[in-house]
């Protein structure tokens, strides 16, 4: 293996690893990198381009969509769909799936589901924000039209899932089920280049995420849980660093890298929980599992055996080190 490795060649040299790959992967990963430079682009002179702030639309959950969320969708779609590569998307910002008409993109074998542009609300105060997918084989006939079952599968069936963050530095961190990996983009080369491989959840860490202000909606496990993270006692580490950026991707992020616990629970506010399964949950859990970490939605259940009912469904998640998922469900069954 080459050391200063880019991403399409580490695609390509895993590529040999499957006998009967045709290469339709690498062309949608290669669609999906493509669209990721331009939203990071977009992402980068967003205060100059007047395209901050919102759209004047919500998407289907209802929420204001910001000019960027729209733009990175519109982006990602075009980007999927021109080329041939995918029959059919499921995105954040539309309300029911996208299937791609063209004949190349009926005979296509993947589906992606995806959030263009998390933590968008952010982007105003230049603070992180990420591109978020999932990839699934169809279950339908090639050369059919894509149907709503391609797109409801659970999470264990990702063939492939991964973000993009648009941070301090540019990176894609993603994993086909065989270990995760992550590239920083070079931007004066245009090339997303390896800086992280084999990225490995620590067990354990000294860092929890939650929005804190929301503490008396939580259920009761939870708040127990908060309590058990602000205890003195050192041979833990405890009590626990509380960081909260509100960009599920950053925080998922810092919490890979350095251990951690990141926990968006069901509440009173949002009695299913307020993030979707499909294309922020399953995506994560995938990349957590992969890292060695823990990703539920309940204690003993893990996100990635959840079978989803619609496109747009919430779920609780809890994403981080082995260990302090463990914990964590000891307060979520007392
Ligand atoms: P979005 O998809 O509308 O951007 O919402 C998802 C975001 C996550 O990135 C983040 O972790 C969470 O919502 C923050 O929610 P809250 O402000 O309720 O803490
Ligand atoms: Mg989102």
């Amino acid at each position: 293996m080459s050391t200063f490795n880019t991403l399409s060649e580490f695609i390509v040299e895993h590529q040999m690893d499957y006998p009967q790959a045709t290469g339709e992967f690498s062309a949608l990963f290669s669609a999906l990198c493509l669209a990721a430079k331009i939203v990071n682009r977009e992402v980068n002179k967003a205060g100059l381009a007047n395209i901050t702030g919102p759209a004047g639309e919500t998407n289907p959950q209802g929420e204001a969509q910001q000019k960027l969320d729209v733009l990175a969708n519109e982006v990602f779609k075009s980007a999927l769909g021109a080329r041939g590569v995918v029959c059919g998307i499921v995105s954040e910002e539309e309300d029911n799936f996208i299937r791609f008409e063209g004949s190349q993109n009926q005979h296509a074998k993947y589906v992606v589901l995806m959030d263009p542009l998390d933590g968008s609300s952010n982007i105003d105060v230049n603070v992180s924000v990420g591109t978020i997918f999932s990839i699934y084989r169809r279950l339908t006939p090639v050369g059919t039209p894509v149907q709503m079952e391609d797109f409801l599968q659970p999470g264990r069936a990702q063939v492939a899932a991964g973000y993009i963050i648009y941070g301090s530095s540019t990176m894609l961190v993603y994993s086909t089920g065989n270990g995760v990996n992550g590239f920083t983009y070079e931007p004066s080369l245009g090339l997303f280049c390896l800086s992280h491989p084999n990225m490995q959840y620590p067990r354990s860490g000294a860092v929890y995420s939650i929005n804190e202000g929301f503490y008396s909606r939580f259920p009761d496990g939870v708040k127990k849980y908060i309590k058990y993270c602000q205890e003195e006692d050192p041979a833990t580490q405890r009590p626990y660093s509380s960081r909260y950026i509100g960009s599920l991707v950053a925080d998922f992020h810092r919490n890979l890298i350095h251990g951690g616990i990141y926990l968006y629970p069901t509440s009173s506010r949002y009695p299913e929980g307020k993030l979707r399964l499909l294309y922020e949950g399953n995506p994560m859990a995938f990349i957590a599992e992969q890292a060695g970490g823990k990703a539920i939605v309940s204690a003993g259940k893990s996100v990635l055996d959840c079978q989803p009912q619609s496109l747009h469904q919430r779920t609780a998640l809890y994403l981080g080190s082995a260990e302090m998922i463990e914990k964590l469900e000891e307060f979520l069954t007392a």
